[in-house]
């Protein structure tokens, strides 16, 4: 039974959040993040649906109106939660997508909720879906969606983009389950990964778990009538102008200025903004600056390391443990290097609006992006479209997704700490001239680079690839027309 909608986008969450008024009754807020924005304009034009969790186990609300989009809310339960999201999704396939950073956990009651949880979005929007429409599906906790909508609705053209690394085979061959994630995704027509490092990393898993014939970035599938199924890279970006414009804000530009006063006048000021996740390299970061402290190279009151640490994941152990070990070395630094008037780490651990972050990003000198590894790095691109005034530099791990676009950065191995603390002081010591060199660059290829360009670019290469490989949905289509 086909829906409503030409474009139905399916991510684990609304994009959306739950507010509570005074009065008792709620509302909807549109939640921070790039998606939503770089979604927006096509979900208006082109009737989109949106399906995904509220937020908050139970049963969901009715599907309704929010931001010009219609938002179709999937219900989890509490237990869902702790196994689907909590448990197979962020304790087995993230550490394992992310180099094992942590030690996966691979436990069969959580798979068999992720297959569960799978089928309730696969089914949903199954519903929304008009004939012959479009389905963008999104990120790992929703690798099976793409083939199990297709059993639905053969008629339909289906995308998916991975938000994360996609691991080397020999990691990703530690899942039990590695031959069903990699089915679930074969059943999209385009499947999209941050680098093409990812997508070879997949064409790859396909060919060793699966022995299809696969070759660059195309997957045939002999047992579908030859369907063939592209991986490609198409770099996620942020909504570049409009965080330029915010930034060029006086009010901005002023609170910017207000938070070098406070943080004591300080020649330099070290910036890091990171969800609070052991993929972001916080300990190694805070680990080069001690050492420097302790060298004598930086000096508290001349230097200062604001650390944004956004909560994340407060119920996953792993998370838990992170928190403490960052509070436990904050304080050692602070204990050993703080004075009574200048701090040497200030750590924030709590999300800031995006005036506040604006004006974050235009007082720091420096910005430290060290993920251990990390699919894109938003962050790393936010810092560049803030610096309208064309000064700040940009430290940037090599393992970021970031790093393949943004070679104007000064590229870092966060486990090199030798390495990192000599590029800390360069950035530091950096003349004008050559940091405005740099910066011009890199807001050349994110301001060319766009959220917009990279939703219409995956758009149109699903469009272009679905007609001219799906034989079958071709048919299905025709079929019932
Ligand atoms: C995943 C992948 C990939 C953070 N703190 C606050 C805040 N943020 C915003 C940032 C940025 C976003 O959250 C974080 O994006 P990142 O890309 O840095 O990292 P993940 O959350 O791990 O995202 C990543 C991304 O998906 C997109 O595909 O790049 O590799 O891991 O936009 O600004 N925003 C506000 N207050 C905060 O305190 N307003």
């Amino acid at each position: 039974m086909a829906g409503d909608y030409d474009l139905v986008v399916v991510a684990n969450r609304l994009p959306v959040d739950r507010v509570e008024e005074p009065d008792g009754s709620t509302s909807w807020r549109r939640s921070p993040g790039g998606l939503v924005t770089a979604l927006e304009p096509v979900m208006q034009r082109e009737d989109g649906a949106w399906v995904g969790w509220a937020g908050t186990p139970g049963d969901p609300p009715e599907p309704f109106d929010a931001e010009g989009v219609r938002c179709v809310p999937i219900g989890l339960s509490a237990e869902e939660v702790q196994d689907y999201y909590e448990g197979f999704s962020n304790g087995t396939l993230w550490p394992l997508y992310h180099d094992v950073i942590v030690a996966p956990g691979y436990h069969r009651s959580w798979w068999e909720a992720y297959v569960a949880v799978n089928e309730r979005f696969a089914e949903a929007a199954a519903e929304q879906a008009a004939e012959g429409a479009t389905v963008w599906v999104q990120d790992y906790q929703l690798q099976l969606v793409p083939r199990m909508l297709r059993r639905r609705r053969p008629d339909l053209s289906i995308g998916f983009f991975n938000h994360i690394p996609f691991p080397p085979f020999e990691i990703f061959a530690q899942l039990p389950w590695r031959a069903a994630i990699i089915d679930g995704l074969l059943g999209a027509d385009l499947i999209g990964f941050q680098r093409a490092a990812d997508a070879n990393n997949f064409t790859r898993a396909c060919r060793r778990a699966r022995n299809l014939p696969a070759r660059a970035g195309r997957i045939r599938l002999d047992a579908e009538d030859g369907r063939e199924v592209r991986a490609a890279s198409f770099p996620i970006s942020i909504d570049f102008q409009a965080l330029d414009q915010l930034a060029q804000r006086e009010d901005v530009i002023a609170r910017a200025a207000e938070i070098r006063h406070e943080l004591g006048d300080p020649e330099h000021v070290l910036l890091g903004i990171d969800r609070l996740d052991y993929t972001k390299g916080i300990l190694h970061r805070l680990k080069a600056f001690e050492e420097l402290l302790d060298d004598g190279r930086v000096q508290v009151g001349e230097a200062a390391l604001v650390q944004v640490a956004t909560p994340s994941r407060e119920r996953v152990e792993q998370y838990v443990q992170l928190r403490q070990d960052v509070e436990v070395t904050v304080g050692r630094i602070n204990g050993t290097y703080s004075t009574i008037a200048h701090t040497g780490v200030h750590y924030l651990h709590h999300s800031y609006g995006r005036e506040e972050m604006a004006a974050l990003f235009l007082a720091a000198d420096v910005m430290l992006v060290t993920a251990l590894r990390d699919g894109m790095n938003l962050v790393a691109k936010e810092y560049v479209a803030a610096r309208h005034d064309e000064r700040g530099v940009l430290v940037l791990s090599e393992f970021t997704g970031a790093a393949d676009e943004l070679g104007q950065a000064l590229m870092i191995n966060p486990h090199d700490i030798d390495g990192l603390k000599d590029t800390i002081v360069r950035a530091l010591a950096m003349s004008p001239r050559e940091a405005g060199r740099r910066m011009r660059a890199l807001r050349r290829r994110v301001g060319d680079h766009d959220v917009q360009r990279w939703a219409a670019s995956f758009l149109d290469a699903l469009a272009q690839h679905h007609d001219e490989h799906n034989p079958q949905a071709a048919a299905a289509v025709e079929h019932s027309s």
